[in-house]
């Protein structure tokens, strides 16, 4: 397996749009209307989470509790394209556990096969990584572990890379855990949040750990809670069940959300991703 550290140190990859929570615009168009109400446009995005090269879902990001749903990550990442999303989110599973990037080799066949810009967590912890990864095409990079660890990391790296890097908040009772999970910290999520107010963060990716891969809908309340106590735009995640939760997160309450993570409701196919897609347009036309 290739390292991502052989990677070269430019900073503009194939789809190197400094991204905020609007949407990539090819062509020089203006980004599509927000939704009404609303200061932040909805994206839904598609998970695939990597162990071994393996599309997998955890439950309560438990390793042991893994469903293998696709054996091919790029061939995953060619339909989510297909079906018409808008942009991919990717978690490196093995690298979030040992702190470097592990699955590079699925990651890279993926930014071959398809267009649409990736966003990808999971052993970042350093800013030669952030550079790699940025520079090998991955629009986003997303920082967890080194957000509570190396704050100055992601200030840095939000510094020198405006727009392409979010940081990835997973809470459990309140605290958020690091280390792919297995650690809970002492810090909340909002004490988190705050250190990074002024640093040009693009979002933060919020997860209830609780409600991960079990379908009991999102989190919607702590989430809303969340973006109303901070101006970086938060993304939500962990347990989207079904299209209740698209059409929640496109209610007046969640305007302040700038998209939401599904997971196992695609794979399982509880939620209709033609379905979803439709509402979220219909909602940013209205
Ligand atoms: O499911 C898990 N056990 C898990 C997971 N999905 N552990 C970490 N992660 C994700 C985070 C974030 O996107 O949601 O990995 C990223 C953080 O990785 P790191 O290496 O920066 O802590």
């Amino acid at each position: 397996m290739r390292s991502i550290r052989e990677g070269g140190s430019g900073n503009g990859g194939a789809r190197g749009l400094p991204l905020s929570p609007t949407l990539p615009h090819k062509g020089g168009g203006s980004a599509p209307c927000a939704r009404k109400n609303s200061g932040s446009i909805m994206i839904l995005f598609p998970a695939i989470d990597l162990k071994n090269g393996q599309c997998v879902r955890l439950e309560q990001g438990d390793m042991a509790r893994a469903t293998v749903f696709n054996l091919n990550p790029a061939a995953q990442a060619q339909s989510f394209a297909e079906q018409g999303f808008e942009y991919l989110h990717v978690v490196d599973l093995d690298g979030a556990f040992a702190g470097k990037p592990v699955n590079a080799e699925a990651v890279e066949a993926m930014l071959k096969t398809i267009k649409i810009p990736v966003q990808l967590g999971g052993g970042i912890r350093d800013l030669a990584t952030v550079e790699a990864w940025l520079d090998k095409g991955i629009t986003r990079v997303i920082i967890g572990t080194a957000a509570v660890r190396d704050p100055e990391l992601v200030k840095a790296a939000a510094k020198k890379f405006p727009g392409r890097v979010a940081v990835g908040l997973d809470a459990r009772d309140g605290k958020v855990a690091v280390e792919g999970w297995a650690e809970t910290s002492q810090v909340t999520v909002l004490e988190i949040a705050k250190r990074f107010e002024d640093a040009g963060v693009a979002a933060i990716i919020f997860t209830d750990i609780a409600r991960d891969g079990l379908l009991k809908g999102l989190n919607l309340d702590a989430t809303i809670a969340l973006a109303d106590a901070i101006s970086i735009p938060v993304i939500a995640s962990g347990g989207l069940a079904s299209i209740e939760d698209v059409k929640a997160m496109l209610t007046p309450r969640a305007r302040k959300l700038a998209g939401a993570i599904a997971g196992r409701a695609l794979y399982d196919g509880r939620l209709d991703p033609a379905a979803a897609l439709t509402l979220i347009r219909d909602a940013r036309r209205s």
